[in-house]
Parts: structure tokens; C-alpha cells; sequence
């Protein structure tokens, strides 16, 4: 039985899960959202994090059923918890999509018509896009991302910094906001240049007056020194691990 034969099984078999980071605001430690984070609970492995097995994923064009999947199980539960009362109505959720996944012909109508139900709320959406999404994008996909911003859904540039994305990108296509990848708040308490380039982007963003939230915090001198440099948001296993929803929900969520 070969991997991909195993994962296309796994989704028939209610294998996949999706578990739940919440999102900080620095300065006072309250909680602004969640990413939701697929996982893969292997009846023999264990459970898995996607590094594991998203390239089989891609490889087999398994990856537009599995997002499509996440994006349904992950409304779903945001209507449940919006419905009892629980999901506070400035709290934002995310969700990562690749950029193959946003050039699936149905994928902008399957988004509209989640949508719609009236217990979501589009503003509770955020599309965390890899940095290969917004370099050199194709028309087609531009206009994508303009459709996504006009239903009122969020999009951040995901591990800003070490892909391909320019800055041009800034300016020229939708962004709501960055996330700055975890390798430079992770070098920032060894590296000059690593906190140079922290800072600068900071300043950065902060005067496009888009949105910014570090990811990768590990430890407490990482989180003073991101408030210092003015970053507003963080996300990292200092501050909570990404959880199954029960978990996320009994430990953040306001209670019903
Ligand atoms: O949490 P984890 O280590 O598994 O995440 C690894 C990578 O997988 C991250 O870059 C993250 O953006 C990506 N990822 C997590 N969940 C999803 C998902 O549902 N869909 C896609 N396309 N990528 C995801
Ligand atoms: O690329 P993206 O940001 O979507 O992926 C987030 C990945 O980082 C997930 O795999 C998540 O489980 C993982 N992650 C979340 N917080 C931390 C952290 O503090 N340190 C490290 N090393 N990984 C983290
Ligand atoms: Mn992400
Ligand atoms: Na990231």
C-alpha cells in the first residue's frame, strides 16, 4: 500500500483532523484567533503533522480535496462554536491554502457559498497564502485574490521573508497583512541581523498599515523583544500549541 494510496484512504476514513493555534496580541496576552492546522491521526504513525505528508498530497493532486475538506470542517466548526455563543465577533480564523488550490475552477464558489450561511460571518475568515502565491501571480490569479478581498475575507502572506514574494507585492496585489516566518524570531536573540531585519519589517508594515503577527515564539526574551520592536501579534509554542478543537475550545474559547 503505497503513501498516497494510504492518504487518499485517510480522508475516506475520517483520518484527517484539523487542530487549532490560537493567535495572541502582545502586549496584553489576549487571544485575536486561531490557524487551523491539518493534521493526520495514523492508525500505525501516529498522529501527523502536515511537513509529513503535504508533498504526497501535492505530488498526487490529493491537495484541492484535502483543503476543500479543511475549509469545510473549519466553517463548520466556526458556525457551531459562533452559534453557541462562543466565537467573540472580533476574533479572526485562518486558514492555509496553497496557490494550486486557489486555481481549482470551482474553488472561489464553493468559498462564496460557505459564506453565505448566516452564521458565518466573512470577516471571521483569513487565507494564509504561501509567499509562492503572491510572487509574479498570473491575472487570473490576481483577480482571485481581488474577489476573495470584495466577500471580506483577510489575506496574509505566510513565512514572509523566506520565500520569493517581493515587496512590490505590497503594494501591488491585496494583502491584509504578513506573518513574519519563525526563522528570523527564532535567530533574534543570537543574531543582530536577525532582529535588524525584524524591526525594519515591523516599521515596514506597520507604515503600509498592514497587518503583522510573528510566528515561531519560543521564548519569553522572543516575545519582549517583538513588543519592543512594536509587532503586535504572535503565535508560538510559548504562548500554545496548536490543539484539537475540544481542547482549543475548553482552554479559549468563552464559555457557552
Ligand atoms: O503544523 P504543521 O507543521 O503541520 O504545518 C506545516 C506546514 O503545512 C505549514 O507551512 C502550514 O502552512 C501548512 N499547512 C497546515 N495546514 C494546512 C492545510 O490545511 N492546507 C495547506 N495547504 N497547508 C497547510
Ligand atoms: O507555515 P505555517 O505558519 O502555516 O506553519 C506553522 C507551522 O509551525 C505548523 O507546523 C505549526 O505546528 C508550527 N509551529 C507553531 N508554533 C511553533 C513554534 O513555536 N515553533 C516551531 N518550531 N513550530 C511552530
Ligand atoms: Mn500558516
Ligand atoms: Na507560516
Amino acid at each position: 500500500f503505497s503513501q498516497h494510496q494510504e492518504l487518499r484512504a485517510a480522508i475516506e476514513l475520517g483520518q484527517l483532523e484539523v487542530h487549532w493555534q490560537p493567535k495572541f496580541r502582545l502586549s496584553d496576552m489576549a487571544v485575536i484567533g486561531a490557524e487551523a492546522l491539518l493534521r493526520w491521526r495514523h492508525p500505525r504513525l501516529g498522529l501527523l503533522c502536515c511537513c509529513d505528508f503535504l508533498r504526497v498530497a501535492e505530488q498526487h493532486q490529493l491537495l484541492a480535496t484535502i483543503d476543500s475538506w479543511v475549509l469545510r470542517t473549519t466553517l463548520q466548526q466556526l458556525e457551531t462554536w459562533a452559534g453557541q455563543g462562543r466565537w467573540p465577533a472580533d476574533w479572526k480564523l485562518a486558514l492555509n491554502q496553497s496557490a494550486s488550490d486557489l486555481r481549482q475552477p470551482h474553488w472561489l464558489e464553493q468559498l462564496q457559498q460557505l459564506l453565505e450561511r448566516p452564521g458565518l460571518n466573512p470577516a471571521w475568515l483569513e487565507l494564509e497564502l504561501p509567499e509562492a502565491a503572491w510572487s509574479h501571480p498570473a491575472p487570473e490569479l490576481q483577480e482571485r485574490l481581488r474577489q476573495c478581498r470584495e466577500l471580506g475575507v483577510s489575506l496574509l502572506i505566510d513565512d514572509f521573508g523566506t520565500g520569493y514574494a517581493s515587496l512590490s507585492c505590497l503594494r501591488q496585489l491585496p494583502v491584509s497583512g504578513v506573518k513574519i516566518d519563525a526563522c528570523f524570531v527564532q535567530g533574534m536573540e543570537q543574531y543582530e541581523s536577525d532582529r535588524v531585519l525584524v524591526e525594519i519589517l515591523c516599521q515596514l508594515v506597520r507604515r503600509l498599515g498592514l497587518g503583522l503577527l510573528a510566528e515561531g515564539i519560543e521564548t519569553e526574551a522572543q516575545r519582549e523583544l517583538l513588543l519592543q520592536m512594536g509587532c503586535p501579534h504572535g503565535q508560538g509554542y510559548l504562548l500554545s500549541p496548536a490543539l484539537p478543537a475540544a481542547e482549543f475550545a475548553s482552554r479559549f474559547l468563552p464559555p457557552a
